[in-house]
């Protein structure tokens, strides 16, 4: 899992970003791994994750050799898209970096879709990310992918956290969630609403329903989606912080990675979004091109349930590109908006 001191794919240093919503960042890390401690292994978790795969193979296999019905897939499909929008529109760019405001069957939404996806409560999860936002590739980054691809992609994981993750990550400012009662009733409820709307009624409804196979609705419609959403979201922490353009700032590792966008909801385009992490579009044109969240989100506001949508001038964003981009962004952006 762990490469000693290994230095990031391309040799840069990240400085990004201040403040509690990701928009200030601690400056003194280093891109070597400094004050190197063994990771201790979590086997609870190794060997959830080894039934996880298991399971999910077996789920591929069942639909792969069409003994998924096309309802259950359908159904796995609604509930991939679920987690998407509950990670991406909820976790990630309402709670996390609070890019926009929503009303209260929105943020009910919101957070029934974020239980689907099963990465831990809203309240975990955004300290986790704010903690990644302030302290990117840091011993304190949760997620630091100077320790390798497969270190911020599923080993942090399956390791105890870092004792910088802990220490740093109480300076982390997590009252607005704290006070917000839809957060804690998630957070106090979570294994039981976890296990029932991410497991048992992807299982049961199938099955109850339209007569799908137990074990076949158990293995596809829970086990295959589950670790799909798992590995896309995943991808945004390793894969998105090693390979793509960095327009905005050449100095950070996170990086505009097309293929990640399209599969995580238009959360690929890394660098953009770590230094500007409060636009609620994470990324700077194309909304609409590999970017579903935006859409989205653009669609609740046109209903009025979502409001105030932040995002950066033009003049802003040219004006950060001129001072620390690596020339790319002419031609990133016209052929990624086309
Ligand atoms: C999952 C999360 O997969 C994925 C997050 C991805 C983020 C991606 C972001 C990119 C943008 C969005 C992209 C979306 C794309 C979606 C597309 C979809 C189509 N700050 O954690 P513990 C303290 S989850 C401050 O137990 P250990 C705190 O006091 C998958 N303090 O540490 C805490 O106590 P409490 C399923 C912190 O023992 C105490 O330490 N879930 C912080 O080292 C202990 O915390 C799993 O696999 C902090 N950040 O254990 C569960 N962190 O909480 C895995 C900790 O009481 N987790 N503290 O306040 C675990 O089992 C454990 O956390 C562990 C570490 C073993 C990893
Ligand atoms: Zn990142
Ligand atoms: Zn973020």
């Amino acid at each position: 899992l762990n490469s000693p001191l290994v230095t990031s794919s391309n040799g840069k240093v990240s400085e990004s970003l201040r403040e509690k919503t990701g928009s200030k960042t601690d400056n003194s890390k280093s891109k070597r791994i400094e004050d190197e401690e063994p990771l201790k292994l979590v086997w609870r978790n190794v060997f959830l994750f080894i039934y996880l795969h298991t399971a999910a193979f077996y789920g591929a296999y069942l639909w792969l050799s069409g003994q998924v019905m096309w309802q259950t897939f359908l159904w796995g499909f609604l509930f991939y898209c679920m987690s998407g929008f509950g990670i991406t529109g909820g976790a990630h760019r309402y709670w996390a970096h609070r890019a926009f405001k929503a009303n209260t069957p929105l943020r009910l939404i919101l957070a029934f879709m974020q239980t689907v996806a099963f990465q831990n409560s809203i309240h975990e999860w955004c300290r986790d990310h704010r903690v990644h936002h302030k302290f990117t590739e840091s011993n304190a980054d949760p997620h630091d992918a100077r320790r390798g691809f497969i270190f911020a992609h599923i080993g942090w994981l399956m390791c105890r956290k870092h004792k910088d993750v802990k220490e740093k990550g109480k300076c982390i400012d997590m009252s607005d969630l704290e006070a917000d009662p839809i957060v804690m009733f998630q957070k106090n409820y979570y294994v039981p609403l976890v296990l029932t709307i991410s497991f048992f009624i992807p299982t049961l409804v199938p099955w109850l329903f339209w007569g799908e196979n137990f074990i076949t609705a158990w293995f596809f419609a829970a086990q295959f989606r589950y670790c799909i959403t798992l590995h896309m979201t995943w991808l945004v922490n390793s894969a998105a912080h090693m390979w793509g353009l960095r327009p905005y700032d050449k100095t950070i590792n996170p990086a505009e990675n097309k293929s990640v966008a399209f599969w995580a909801f238009g959360e690929g385009w890394h660098n953009y979004h770590h230094v500007f992490p409060w636009d609620y579009k994470t990324a700077e044109v194309g909304q609409y091109r590999y970017n579903f969240t935006a859409a989205f989100i653009d669609f609740f506001a046109w209903l009025g349930w979502a409001y105030d949508l932040k995002s950066v001038p033009k003049n802003i964003v040219l004006q950060r590109v001129c001072r620390t981009g690596d020339g790319s962004h002419a031609n990133h952006v016209h052929t990624e908006s086309e």
